[in-house]
């Protein structure tokens, strides 16, 4: 396990994968009372786990994963995974992970071990954060046995004017449905 003390000096919670979620359309873990939930494999419903970890990336003859869905009980900031186990890849693959306007593109090449997220980026409570693996070839295989976050506040997000634009054209809109009564 990394252990780490995350930027925000907050403990790091590490979630572990391993053969106990073989075969599950959606995992659930809680460590230090965060929820983690992984769901929407693109592959047969279900995921494949191991006790190198899961697979977050394969090229199978049963098909392909290449996307699934991460998110959290309470905001937490992204810090890093530890790859468990690659097989064959062949410097094209990389792992897209998107939530809202964040992004973090995890590029190739994989070793096993412990990495960062290239954008530590922040998520509010279950707020979906959508992982897409491009370049998955023949035999390809990414696992990740954990998954690293820390608690953290929600992000930030940056108060719009629009409500009382709203107001203003729903304003304009009922005038004119009543001037239109009037015509009528
Ligand atoms: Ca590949
Ligand atoms: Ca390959």
């Amino acid at each position: 396990m990394m252990g780490a003390i995350a930027p925000s000096g907050a403990e790091a919670a590490v979630f572990s994968f391993n053969s106990s979620d073989n075969g599950l359309s959606t995992i659930t873990k809680t460590v230090d009372g965060i929820t983690l939930t992984v769901s929407n494999p693109s592959l047969d419903s279900n995921f494949i786990a191991n006790t190198q970890g899961l697979f977050v990336l394969i090229n199978s003859i049963g098909g392909n994963i290449n996307s699934f869905q991460l998110s959290f009980s309470s905001a937490v900031q992204l810090i890093g995974y530890n790859v468990g186990y690659i097989q064959d890849l062949d410097g094209n693959e990389s792992l897209t992970l998107t939530a809202g306007s964040s992004t973090s593109v995890e590029n190739s090449s994989f070793t096993t071990g412990a990495r960062n997220f290239s954008n530590q980026f922040t998520v509010a409570a279950n707020q979906p954060i959508t992982v897409t693996g491009e370049g998955v070839d023949f035999l390809d295989v990414i696992q990740w046995s954990s998954l690293e976050v820390a608690p953290a506040a929600a992000p930030v997000s940056v108060p719009e004017p629009s409500g009382l634009v709203g107001l203003g054209i729903m304003g304009l809109g009922l005038l004119r449905f009543k001037r239109q009564i009037k015509v009528d």
